[in-house]
């Protein structure tokens, strides 16, 4: 599937603005078949946004079930005679459309796109109804999990990660044409041979036109074409993309007929190449060292809603405080944060949203669970086939991303167990069969430590979240550092390289002291402080990102006070006294 563009032989309409909005409790909404008029409700809501913190009812940020989602669209009277196609970047977490009273496509899954060819329902030049049912609901089926449960007081949802379950339309939709006879999808495959460049290319399409590639630099030069639907493009002297250096190419891909151009389409491609090396993780042949954060997309009033201005400025305060990377913990971001980063030379680690896999994470951050994370009734082979769809349509989304450069497909699951190993084999084997060009790895919970974990065996680099010093020896630095020193000098072994994805400590702002206290901003940069002296004396680390990025929503607990306070950056994004001292690490210029 290629995401709707403008070009030569396509169009695209924005969708997004107001829609009509409606909660349906009584979840009789399709029965009664709402889609089959206007919603009457009143109410209307942004897209892209979650819908949870838009209104000033607690009962709304907390509800979950059928979202019903209205708009009427006309079609571009110039239209006629194409395709005409639905794209939504993302609906989460399933969603079901109808165009009139139509039931054109149902996707499953939040964070990656769908679409729905509606050439037969819509005419050019007339008005249609757009109805789209989006459901919020988690269960052991979902991805991520969760379990809506019996209480006194009613249904409760219950999850197991550590961010609120914000839901609706995040991203963009787009109404948009084809040709009738079109592309239907790019894959681009870099690789280096000194200082050329080749590009592995693979064209699909529909019907038997014939293919046409060219591949022009930044200035709009050509410097090579091909006329077969898969093939190899050479750059001699190639401009590599390279971390902090998004150099990209454009490949316009075309289907042509007689000499006539059918369809086209512009696909960016970065060069560069990505491989582990022992404990060495390389770029264009070169060790990298990752430098960053997890994050999340969490914004106030719009939730996980993408906001470009939002994304330019985190990506500047990347770049003040010397971040090389990211993890899009714990879900794929919007694509527009994808193509940015290839624009900017950040480097991500892309992730699905297979996180709360774990029913051990009890205690303090859940409480209590009283279910077993494999079981027939809980995590089971559906729910695994569920998975493999979400790095399915992950892979197929971002395959073409120079700042892409290692998929995580899945953080903290359960994988001291024999179910985790039988569980994820098949799942690596499956990232490895859709993308063999880039590493694979899933991020290791602390319950999982070095000698107990079953499933990083299968994985190229072993990627670690720990909390020495938080929620472990808490307060007590010098026993963490020896204690974390201890666990990773047992890693190291294993000669693969070692990246750690979360190490954090929540920080009220504006909390000061002398003495050695959680909470405070000195002990955010004291615990940072004691990590980074840690990694320093392991050769196998390559890689440092702090949990969070900035503060961040979550669900309710006593150990969160309002919200997950463990960012460099406040949620509005100020820096805490540790933004300094990271900066200091990382940007050697500064
Ligand atoms: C973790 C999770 C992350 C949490 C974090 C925390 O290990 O991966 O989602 O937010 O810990 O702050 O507890």
């Amino acid at each position: 599937m290629l995401r709707p563009q403008d070009t030569d032989t396509r169009e695209r309409k924005s969708l997004n603005g107001l829609w009509r909005f409606a909660l349906d409790p009584a979840g009789e909404g399709r029965a009664r078949r709402w889609f089959s008029g206007p919603l009457t409700e009143g109410r209307e809501m942004a897209v892209p946004a979650s819908f949870n913190d838009v209104s000033a009812d607690p009962a709304v940020r907390d509800y979950f079930g059928d979202i019903w989602y209205q708009t009427t669209v006309r079609v571009p009277r110039g239209w006629a005679g194409q395709r005409i196609a639905l794209y939504f970047e993302s609906a989460t977490h399933r969603a079901t459309v109808w165009v009139n009273d139509t039931e054109v496509v149902s996707h499953e899954g939040g964070y990656t796109p769908f679409e729905a060819d509606i050439t037969d329902h819509v005419r050019a030049g007339d008005q249609a109804r757009l109805t789209v049912v989006v459901n919020n609901t988690l269960s052991f089926q979902s991805i991520p999990p969760g379990v809506i449960e019996d209480t006194p007081a009613g249904q409760r949802q219950r999850y197991w990660h550590d961010f609120f379950n914000y839901a609706g339309i995040h991203r963009s939709v787009w109404l948009h044409t084809t040709p009738a006879r079109h592309l239907t999808d790019i894959t681009v495959v870099p690789g280096l041979d000194g200082a050329t460049g080749t590009i592995d290319y693979t064209i699909e399409s529909t019907g038997d036109a014939e293919t046409r590639v060219v591949l022009r630099d930044a200035d709009g030069r050509q410097v090579a074409d091909g006329a077969a639907p898969a093939g190899t493009l050479t750059v001699e002297n190639v401009h590599r993309w390279a971390p902090g250096d998004g150099y990209l190419y454009d490949l316009e891909v075309q289907l042509v007929d007689e000499g006539a151009v059918v369809d086209s389409y512009h696909q960016r491609v970065g060069v560069r190449t990505v491989e582990v090396s022992g404990n060495r993780f390389l770029i264009n042949g070169e060790p990298f060292y990752f430098t960053g954060f997890g994050k999340h997309e969490d914004l106030a009033v719009i939730g996980k809603g993408h906001n470009d201005a939002f994304m330019l400025h985190d990506f500047e305060l990347l770049k003040w405080i010397g971040a090389n990377s990211f993890r899009t913990s714990h879900y794929p971001y919007s694509e527009d944060v994808l193509d940015y980063a290839d624009r900017q030379g950040i480097v991500i680690i892309d992730e699905t949203a297979a996180v709360g896999l774990n029913m051990g994470l009890g205690g303090g951050i859940f409480g209590a669970q009283g279910y077993q994370t494999f079981s027939p009734d809980t995590i089971n082979d559906a729910t695994r086939e569920v998975h493999a769809q979400a790095i399915r349509e992950l892979v197929a989304r971002d395959k073409n991303h120079p700042s892409v450069v290692l998929w995580s497909i899945a953080n903290e699951p359960e994988s001291d167990t024999e179910e985790a190993e039988a569980y994820f084999r098949p799942l690596f084997d499956l990232t490895r069969e859709l993308d063999p060009s880039r590493p694979v790895g899933f991020v290791n919970v602390m319950l999982a430590p070095y000698g107990k974990c079953r499933v990083s065996q299968f994985a190229d680099v072993l990627m670690l979240n720990r909390y020495y010093g938080w929620y472990v020896h808490t307060g007590d630095l010098p026993a963490a550092e020896q204690a974390w020193e201890e666990e990773l000098r047992g890693w190291a072994g294993e000669n693969k390289p070692i990246i750690i994805t979360e190490y954090g400590a929540d920080t009220y702002p504006g909390l000061h002291s002398i003495a050695t206290q959680p909470w405070s901003e000195e002990y955010q940069i004291e615990y940072l402080e004691m990590n980074h002296r840690v990694f320093d004396r392991i050769d196998a680390v390559i890689g440092e990102q702090v949990w969070n990025f900035a503060d961040f929503a979550t669900t309710s607990g006593i150990m969160r006070v309002g919200g997950n306070k463990k960012g460099v950056f406040t949620r509005d994004r100020q820096p805490k006294a540790a933004a300094f001292a990271l900066r200091r690490r990382w940007r050697k210029d500064a």
